[in-house]
Parts: C-alpha cells; sequence; structure tokens
C-alpha cells in the first residue's frame, strides 16, 4: 500500500478521500508531487472504503502550476499529463476543490477531474504562454470541450485569469461553494457516486466558427510581437476540434518539449525568477517600511504630472505644487490630459476621471507639505535648482517625512547634504509616462537608512511598479547603460555603419524600436547638453564621436524638429541622404575606412558594450544581481521580455 508522501496528504473522510498537494508556498506540481498524486489516486482507487476523491491545495491555493524550477532539466516521471489521465480513468469520481489560483498545470489538474468546486474568489487560468510555453497537461485539448473554442483559445494564448463566476458561466466550474469549500466539494462528490463518470476527454468539443477562430489565431500572432507562444498555443487549442484526444495530447507534449527548450521560454523563466529575486533586498531584511498616506509631489511638468496620477491612481493624497498660478495651471492640465487618455481609452469614465481630479490638492506654498509623509521631487534637472528646493522642504515638511528626488543625472548624495536627517533621503527615479511606465530605480543614497529604503519599495509595490533597488552613479543603472549603448553605437556608425542598418539590425534583434529611431523621439538636444556640460573635462584619449554634435548644431534634434537621424516629412520617418553624408564626412576626418557590418555583429557589439558595462556596474556594488539590471530593460527601456535582457543575452554570447 502507498505511503502517503511529504507534500501529498491523505485523509478519508466519511467514505471520500480528500487528497491535499502541500507544497508551500504556491504548491507548485513538483516531481514529488506528481508521484504523490499518483500514488494517492490509485490508494483511493484501490480502497473499498473510499467512493470518491476531492483534490485541493493546502493552504492558500490550489496548485498554482508546474514547479517552474524543473525546466530546462530532463523530465522526470510521472509527468503531469500522465497524473491528469490517471485522475480521469480512476474509477471514482474525482471533485477538485479550487481556492485561490488554479493555474498551468494546476489548471489542468482540475480539467481532468470529472467535476470542478471553486470558492467565490478562486481564478483559473493558464499562463504558461508567459513563461514561452503552452498548456502541457493536456489543457489544450480539455479546456475547449468544457469552455468552448474560441474561450480556450483565449484563455491558453493569453494566460489570462478567469474568475470562479466565469468559470462557471463558462462551464469549467460546476458549483461554486457558498459555504466551507472542502465540505461542498465532498458533497458534490458524494453526489456523483454510483453515476457515470463525466470524463473531460470524452465531451465533445461544442460546435464553433471555424473561420472566427483562425481570424482570432491570427489577431493573436499579430499582438504577440514576435512571441511564438501564443501562437502556438492557440493552433494547438484549436487542433482538439481535428483530433482525437489521445493524438492531440501527444501533439501537444511535442509541442511543448519543442518550447520548454526554446531560447524564448529560458528568458522568459529568467524573467520570471528575476522578478521575484529583485524584490529581495539585504538591507530591507526584516526592516518594516513606514505607514505612508499623503505625497507631495513639487513639479508638475511631464514628470511631475505622470509621478502625481501614478500616486493618485494608487490612492495617495496627493499635493501638487508648482512655483505659480500658471505654472500651477499648467501642471494640472497636464494630468487632466493623463487622465482624459485614460477616459478615451477606456480605462476610466468622466466620472471617475473628475473624481480623481478632486482629490488632488494643488498649490504654490511649499507649506502645503507640512503633513506629507513622502515628496518626491520633479523640478527642471539642476543642481542648484534641486539643492535650494530640498534645503527649503527640509524646513517645511516634518523631520520624518521622506524626501525623494526623481533626478536622472545629478548626484543625490550631493542633493541629501543640504537636508536635515538625510537617512531620511532616497531616489525615486520614475521613466517616462511616469504614470505608465512599470520601472522606477529606487536609488540607496549613502545616507538612506534601511527604513527609508525599505518605505520607498514598499511605496513602488502599491504604485504597482518594479522598483530596482541601485546604487549611485551616473545615470544609475539605466542610464548607465544605454549611454555606453549610445556610445558603441555612434563607433559604429564612424566605422561604417548607418542609422538605419542599426536599428533595423536591432529591431531584427526583437526591440520595438531601433536606437537611432529612439534617440529622435526623445530628443537629440538633452544628450546634447550634457555633452557640452562636459566637454571641458572630457578626457582627450577617450574616442569621441561628433557626429550628434553636427546634427544638433543643424537644428536636427529629432521628431520634435521635423528631423535628427532620420527626416520625418509629414511626420513619416525616413533616410535622409543629409545624414549619411554627415556621418561619412565624421569618417573622413577621422581617417577612418568605412567598413560594412552584418547586423548580427552589430547586434552582438552592442549587446557585448552592454553586458561589459553591466559587469563594472556589478562589480561597482551600483546593481545587486545581473538579473536586476535585465528586469532595467525589460520594464523601462522597451527590451521584450523574450530576450531576457541585456545581461541574460550577453552571457548567452559569452557560453
Ligand atoms: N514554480 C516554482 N516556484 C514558483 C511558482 C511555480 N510555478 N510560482 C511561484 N513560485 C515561487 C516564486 O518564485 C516565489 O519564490 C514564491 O513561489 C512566491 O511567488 C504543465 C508546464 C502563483 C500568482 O506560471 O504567477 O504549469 O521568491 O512571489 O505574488 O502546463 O507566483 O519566495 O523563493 O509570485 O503571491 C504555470 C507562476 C507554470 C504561475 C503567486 N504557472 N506563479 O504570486 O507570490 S508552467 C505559473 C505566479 C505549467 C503545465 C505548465 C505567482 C502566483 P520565492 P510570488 P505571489
Amino acid at each position: 500500500m502507498t505511503e502517503p508522501s511529504a507534500v501529498v496528504t491523505f485523509e478519508i473522510r466519511d467514505r471520500v478521500a480528500l487528497v491535499g498537494v502541500d507544497h508551500p508556498p504556491v504548491n507548485a506540481i513538483s516531481r514529488d508531487v506528481r508521484a504523490g498524486l499518483r500514488d494517492a489516486i490509485a490508494r483511493a482507487a484501490a480502497d473499498p472504503g473510499v467512493d470518491a476523491v476531492v483534490l485541493f491545495g493546502v493552504g492558500r491555493t490550489f496548485p498554482a502550476g508546474a514547479d517552474i524550477r524543473e525546466f530546462g532539466k530532463p523530465p522526470a516521471s510521472p509527468i503531469l499529463f500522465e497524473v491528469c489521465l490517471a485522475i480521469e480513468d480512476g474509477p471514482k469520481p474525482v471533485v477538485a476543490a479550487v481556492a485561490g489560483t488554479a493555474l498551468g498545470g494546476g489548471c489542468e489538474l482540475a480539467l481532468a477531474a470529472h467535476a470542478r468546486v471553486a470558492s467565490a474568489e478562486a481564478k483559473f487560468a493558464q499562463p504558461e504562454v508567459n513563461l514561452g510555453i503552452l498548456p502541457g497537461g493536456g489543457g489544450t485539448q480539455r479546456l475547449p470541450r468544457l469552455v468552448g473554442m474560441a474561450k480556450a483559445i483565449e484563455m491558453n494564448a493569453s494566460g489570462k485569469p478567469i474568475s470562479a463566476e466565469e468559470a462557471r458561466a463558462l462551464g469549467l466550474v460546476d458549483e461554486i461553494a457558498a459555504g466551507d469549500l472542502l465540505e461542498t466539494a465532498i458533497a458534490h462528490a458524494k453526489s456523483l457516486v454510483g453515476r457515470p463518470l463525466r470524463r473531460t476527454r470524452d465531451l465533445p468539443v461544442p460546435p464553433f466558427d471555424r473561420a472566427a477562430a483562425e481570424t482570432q489565431i491570427a489577431a493573436i500572432d499579430e499582438r504577440a510581437r514576435g512571441q511564438i507562444s501564443p501562437g502556438e498555443a492557440a493552433r494547438m487549442t484549436l487542433r482538439a476540434a481535428d483530433l482525437a484526444f489521445a493524438e492531440g495530447q501527444a501533439a501537444e507534449r511535442e509541442v511543448f518539449l519543442r518550447l520548454v527548450a526554446s531560447d524564448e521560454a529560458a528568458a522568459l523563466r529568467h524573467v520570471f525568477f528575476a522578478e521575484r529575486e529583485v524584490a529581495k533586498v539585504a538591507k530591507c531584511e526584516g526592516v518594516a517600511p513606514r505607514p505612508i498616506v499623503r505625497v507631495g509631489v513639487v513639479g508638475a511638468g511631464t514628470m511631475g504630472a505622470g509621478i502625481a496620477v501614478a500616486f493618485a491612481d494608487a490612492g495617495y493624497a496627493v499635493t501638487v505644487i508648482e512655483t505659480s498660478e500658471a505654472a500651477l495651471a499648467a501642471g494640472r492640465d497636464r494630468i487632466d490630459a493623463l487622465w482624459a487618455r485614460a477616459v478615451a481609452s477606456g480605462r476610466l469614465t468622466e466620472a471617475e476621471k473628475a473624481a480623481k481630479l478632486a482629490t488632488l490638492a494643488l498649490s504654490t506654498d511649499l507649506a502645503a507639505l507640512a503633513e506629507a509623509d513622502l515628496v518626491v521631487e520633479a523640478v527642471f534637472d539642476d543642481r542648484d535648482v534641486k539643492r535650494d528646493l530640498f534645503a527649503q522642504l527640509a524646513d517645511e515638511v516634518r523631520a520624518d517625512c521622506i524626501l525623494a528626488t526623481n533626478t536622472s543625472y545629478l548626484d543625490p548624495n550631493d542633493l541629501a547634504e543640504v537636508v536635515t536627517h538625510p537617512d531620511r533621503f532616497v531616489g525615486l527615479h520614475f521613466f517616462s509616462p511616469a504614470n505608465v511606465m512599470r520601472l522606477v530605480e529606487v536609488v540607496d543614497g549613502a545616507a538612506t537608512s534601511p527604513e527609508t529604503l525599505a518605505t520607498a519599495l514598499a511605496v513602488a509595490k502599491r504604485l504597482k511598479k518594479l522598483a530596482v533597488v541601485v546604487g549611485v552613479c551616473e545615470g544609475f543603472v539605466g542610464n548607465r547603460i544605454w549611454a555606453a549603448f549610445r556610445r558603441e553605437c555612434e563607433f559604429l556608425l564612424e566605422d561604417g555603419a548607418l542609422p538605419e542598418a542599426i536599428d533595423a539590425a536591432m529591431e531584427g534583434f526583437g526591440l520595438a524600436m531601433g536606437p537611432f529611431a529612439v534617440f529622435d523621439l526623445s530628443g537629440l538636444d538633452i544628450a546634447w547638453s550634457l555633452r557640452k556640460r562636459k566637454a571641458a573635462t572630457r578626457d582627450p584619449n577617450e574616442r569621441y564621436v561628433a557626429i550628434a554634435d553636427r546634427l544638433c548644431e543643424a537644428g536636427r534634434f529629432g521628431r520634435k524638429t521635423g528631423a535628427g537621424w532620420y527626416a520625418y516629412p509629414d511626420g513619416k520617418k525616413t533616410v535622409d541622404p543629409t545624414v549619411t553624408a554627415i556621418v561619412e564626412a565624421e569618417s573622413a576626418v577621422k581617417g577612418i575606412v568605412r567598413r560594412a557590418f552584418s547586423a548580427a555583429e552589430i547586434v552582438d557589439r552592442l549587446v557585448a558594450v552592454m553586458g561589459r558595462e553591466g559587469d563594472a556596474i556589478l562589480a561597482e556594488g551600483i546593481a545587486a544581481r545581473a538579473s536586476d539590471i535585465d528586469l532595467v530593460f525589460v520594464n523601462g527601456y522597451g527590451w521584450p521580455p523574450r530576450l531576457g535582457g541585456p545581461m541574460f543575452q550577453a552571457a548567452k554570447r559569452r557560453s
């Protein structure tokens, strides 16, 4: 007789076997869980004292999927789809009692049961596509049999969760527990005893519009922007209509094994775990964040308006400060416009927008921040302006009010010098648009206390931002690596490449937009003024490319001036022979014989320079992990998660 395993509990209550997955924190279906389930199902089948089985998750959730840490290793039997078949083929009714999130393989276990009972807050999803794979436990074949083809394609290709209520309406859930979930599931299981078992795999795929399904899949491919797993999951789901279950399951397994070994899946797994690691900050270990309720935002320009909206959207009481009534009015209009965009896209109603605007306090007097718990400045990125402001703020706010700078390029330690209690000073480097971009670099200054840092991280989490703790250096992590990347792009230009070739290479690599198109979008003048500011102290032995200076001297600041690295006749990005001539002339001035570069060479050279700068950042302790650096680029610089990030790519090229 099989003994219960450490990760699967077995208890008989009123002739019903209660089989619990007990593998905290999310009951991931590891190899031991799969073996424990197989053994428990066999034990229940063989026990004459058992009429039915209830499968559940011990603790907060039904299994939240296969154990992702096992991916990339050789498959260990029993494989999940085999366990699902053992559940489905059993002679006795198996009811899944779902609380929490039945995700991936967890949802597939539930699909293989003969019925599903859910708690009201339970959710169901097949998020495998977010890891570059597809449901591999029969989910592409069973889901359409229960919820219909269109919904199954949508769920398997998007990974998005559905509520218990929607699942019940679709036929995925048979009953929502009004009272105790386990008791309800036991009663449900007992009601199935002696009746023919409803095996999901034997159900026909309900009739559906194939043309509509094809159109749905084409749209999924379109939206996937180069990621292959959504389309693969969608097409494998559609095949459930044409294949007998066994063939469909075998075909699914084949696709799963191909995808799980893909670069895309490895990169997406890397990002998944990176997002869990980045929140582990040694300096904040065991440190409780301070409660933050009232937030001041000083400066309501583009960044300040976005920051104010981000805080207001997260439910903070926000006071916006500007230097004059006119500037305040302009700032309010910017904030209004951001929420108007949300109304236009249907994310907000007019009434909600009005209510949000009504919560904002606006003032030209710093005294309005007397009761603020946190003040974020987003004023002009000039040292004197910011130092003057912080000196004034220190006199106006409470001694324990956290002061945060949004500076991109100034030294937060230098700014902290002018405030009393500098331990409460921290950097919150948002990325524009601040109410949209997920990344915030939390700058851990020399004086920043663990409590201040922990509070900043808690605030970032409530803002639904991806916070990366960075140290102090010019440009912190993202902009420092971006500057190295930009320099290498310009070296490539001088050595023989052209902007359009570099952009094409990087877009072919997977970036949404090539670097020169990005430079034109953000404006060439900002970097130009930085270069001019540093010209006097620039190391004469350091290679310097003057091509961008030539463009700026000609007033070509990018899209906003109708010309930059490209021309923009009627707003359309167009290769400009004037730029080609400027590039070639600068190579000639340097006596460089220009040569051709392949796209692969361009990508390798640019990824390598980012990797080298990232290595230097790690060596200096400016970032804690290479994967933190990857998250900066995935969440702040348009790197698609399916590439994993610059450090992931650089490591891949070195291995
Ligand atoms: N495998 C291994 N570890 C996991 C895990 C998983 N599936 N899910 C979470 N963890 C770890 C996570 O790394 C962290 O570890 C801790 O649990 C808490 O996670 C065959 C093949 C369930 C919504 O994609 O979406 O099934 O940092 O911080 O915010 O078809 O975790 O504490 O050491 O995220 O409360 C499909 C992934 C897998 C779900 C909970 N399933 N997980 O969120 O906690 S593929 C998923 C999540 C699959 C089958 C295929 C979330 C969560 P540590 P957390 P949370």
